[in-house]
């Protein structure tokens, strides 16, 4: 008879920025360089030639995102008005690359707490919105830096990465392909980020997180069973980064604003949320899930408002913590680690048989849910 497979959540881990960056000190940064701009620009400003730019402000911040601070990898050249960004000293080649590094961390706490030796994973995933490098892929640095064999490649899929991840390592699981499958997303989204544009310098911030997927024949107890997985993606160009290898030369390049992250976050907010929803509502039904039972939503954290907004047309009404927890106040918005560490803070406490949703949503458009049952 041919064997029949079941993939789960065997264990997450987090790897922690030691640094953390407060409105306050993001806003006074941020509005020391608009005074540095403006003043240095004055002459073109006085003759219209250019608009001054406005400050920032840690009231707006808070209100239009939920965001209270992030952590970073780099915190004093982000906050330094005469650099605003990371700046990392480039490694040599004969040592660990930095993303590498974060996300082993974060692999090596999901391997502790399945209780499994690396050399018994099959294949790792580097699922994130940035690469640091095009290739060796930054998985398979992974790979040999925990020392494991088989297979390992990136993927990116913006705010989705992980999701997606995991549905690639359930597949492999379902498949027979492999029984133990590391999804790891290091995500240094300072990188890409514009520190110096007003409408989204305090979005992102950096962490890494790893999820082990397994076949439940070797996985630990409790595990989380992967009761259905579901992707969609549809083109859409608000939420943007130009930045790639056939432009990297150009002069223009340096400093325009199209390479780095741009978005519509108000037309990112009114398409997004609809969307998601009705996956969601559409994924519950065809799994048999009653959605008004969901015992909890670890939403992707970009946004405050779109959280709550989605949550309710979910579960059918007003979520409170325990049913959506965030960490956007103190991670701000992690790209595809945010829903993962959602998950890892607040998943311990649940009861066997209790079901609950993984979900993430960025750009692409890029939408993957994560139906999971907490198993004993
Ligand atoms: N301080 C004070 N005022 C401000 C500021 C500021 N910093 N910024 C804007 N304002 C002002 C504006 O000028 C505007 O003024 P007016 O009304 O006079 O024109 C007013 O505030 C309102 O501005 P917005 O319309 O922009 O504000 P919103 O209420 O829409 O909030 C948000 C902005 C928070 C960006 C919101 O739209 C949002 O969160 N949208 C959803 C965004 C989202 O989910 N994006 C997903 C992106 S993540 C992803 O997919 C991963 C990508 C890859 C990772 C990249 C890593 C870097």
């Amino acid at each position: 008879m041919k064997p029949t497979y079941h993939p789960v959540i065997s264990a997450t881990g987090l790897y922690t920025p030691a640094e953390s960056i407060s409105n306050a000190e993001l806003v006074e940064s941020f509005n020391a360089f608009v005074v540095r701009h403006n003043s240095a620009n004055s002459a073109a400003i006085e003759a219209g030639e250019m608009e001054a730019l406005q400050p920032s402000s840690v009231e707006f911040i808070e209100k239009a995102s939920g965001i209270k601070a992030r952590y970073v990898m780099s915190k004093d050249s982000v906050l330094d008005p005469s650099t605003m960004e990371p700046r990392m000293a480039e490694r040599g080649d004969d040592e660990m690359s930095i993303m590498a590094e974060i996300g082993i961390k974060a692999a090596e706490q999901a391997l502790e707490r399945a209780g499994r030796d690396a050399a018994d994973v099959d294949a790792v995933l580097c699922a994130a919105s940035n690469m640091q490098r095009p290739y060796p892929a930054m998985a398979i640095e992974i790979q040999q830096g925990l020392g494991i064999e088989g297979f390992a490649f990136d993927m990116n899929v913006a705010c989705s990465s992980a999701t997606f991840g995991i549905q690639t390592a359930a597949d492999y699981v379902r498949a027979g392909n492999a029984k133990s499958v590391l999804v790891v997303s290091p995500e240094i989204t300072s990188g890409h980020l514009n520190w110096r544009d007003r409408d989204s310098h305090f979005i992102f911030g950096d962490v890494a997180t790893a999820v082990l997927v397994e076949d439940s024949s070797i996985a630990p107890r409790p595990h989380w069973d992967i009761v259905g997985t579901k992707l969609k993606t549809v083109f859409s160009n608000n939420i943007r980064n130009n930045f790639g290898f056939l432009n990297r030369a150009a002069p223009e390049t340096k400093d325009a604003p199209d390479k780095l992250f741009v978005q519509e976050g108000r037309k990112v907010f009114k398409e997004v949320v609809p969307m998601v929803s009705a996956l969601i509502l559409e994924e519950a039904e065809r799994l048999q899930i009653d959605p008004l039972k969901l015992r909890r939503l670890w939403l992707h954290q970009a946004n405050a408002g779109m959280n709550r907004l989605i949550a309710q047309r979910v579960l059918g009404h007003e979520a409170n913590d325990d049913e959506s927890p965030t960490v956007l106040d103190t991670y701000g918005n992690t790209s595809s680690a945010g829903s993962i560490i959602a998950f890892h803070l607040n998943s311990d406490d649940l009861d066997a048989g209790d079901e609950g949703l993984i979900c993430s949503f960025g750009a692409g458009y890029s939408v993957g849910t994560v139906f999971v049952k907490r198993h004993a």
